[in-house]
């Protein structure tokens, strides 16, 4: 979405219009659910906190938290996350059955990967577990948390951070691993634009899972890790193989130069080609 901005001689610029008001992000939203409800903050501490004190209340389904920037965003293993002004932090609130909570993962990626395109026309690619990389360099993380009771889930959030509008060079601590959309594109992109198109890609993608739709299989195949020599940091293990696969449950299969298969739930993986 642009607006006139201001005429630099014979180039006129376009500023990209970034408002991130609820109303602005749920008008004519194609959805049923995600997205219908809208909790906004300019500032924040982590969308996640808010995001599980609304599910433990019992928030509707696809209530999604959303901040312009947050002041201690987190990864996993209570790592940071930066997400200033300009970027992109949210998390939605889902009550999946059990069985598609690994699904998750893979459709939030899968979401994220498909908005970037779409908006963007950037190709990029899924860094397992949890990253979605442009050009080699991340520039989204995703972090999903649940509460399980026995065989029943209480809720389960999705996290998403997204670097949209970002000049890397000011982050000095991940400027060589990280990106931001309009790093790589030369301008501005309409945040706005994006999160629409993510919680429609969304809701599309969680509504194939009851069908046993393809999330799984496309996610599988764009791993960007998959084939190639890794270093896989696990806990305080270290592992080295051809990644060979992922599984239906989220873990990725390891190939080990002793010619064993073992399967990682969770680490963070190096490529080592
Ligand atoms: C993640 O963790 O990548 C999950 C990030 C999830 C962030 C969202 S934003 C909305 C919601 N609210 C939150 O508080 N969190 C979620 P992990 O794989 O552990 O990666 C963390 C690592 O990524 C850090 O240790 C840094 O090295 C790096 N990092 C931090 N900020 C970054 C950024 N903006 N872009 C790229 N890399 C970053």
């Amino acid at each position: 979405m642009l607006t006139p901005g201001f005429d630099l001689g014979k180039v006129s610029v376009f500023m990209v219009k970034d408002s991130l008001s609820p109303a602005s992000i749920a008008n004519n939203l194609e959805t049923c659910f995600i997205g219908q409800r809208i909790i906004y903050y300019p500032t924040l501490a982590s969308t996640m906190e808010v995001a599980r004190q609304e599910a433990q209340m019992g928030a509707v389904e696809g209530t999604v938290i959303l901040a312009d920037e947050q002041t201690a965003g987190r990864g996993r293993l209570k790592r940071v996350w930066l997400s200033p002004k300009g970027s992109i932090a949210l998390s939605v609130i889902l009550y999946p059955d059990v069985a598609y909570l690994p699904s998750l993962i893979m459709l939030a990626s899968l979401a994220v990967v498909h908005s970037i395109e779409a908006i963007t026309g950037l190709k990029s690619q899924i860094k397992w577990p949890n990253d979605v990389l442009v050009n080699g360099k991340k520039v989204c993380g995703i972090l999903v948390e649940s509460e399980v009771q026995g065989n029943s889930v209480d809720y389960a959030i999705v996290g998403i951070g997204i670097n949209v509008n970002i000049r890397l060079s000011h982050f000095p601590d991940i400027v060589s691993t990280a990106t931001s959309l309009s790093d790589e594109l030369g301008r501005d992109v309409s945040r706005l634009d994006v999160i629409r198109h993510l919680l429609v890609e969304m809701e599309r993608l969680y509504l194939t899972l009851p069908a046993g739709g393809s999330v799984y299989e496309e996610w599988r195949d764009r791993i960007v890790t998959l084939g190639k020599r890794v270093q896989i940091s696990s806990g305080k293990t270290r592992y080295d193989g051809i990644a060979e696969s992922a599984a239906r449950d989220g873990s990725l299969l390891l190939r080990l130069s002793d010619g064993g298969l073992i399967k990682i739930v969770a680490g963070d993986v190096t490529l080592r080609d």
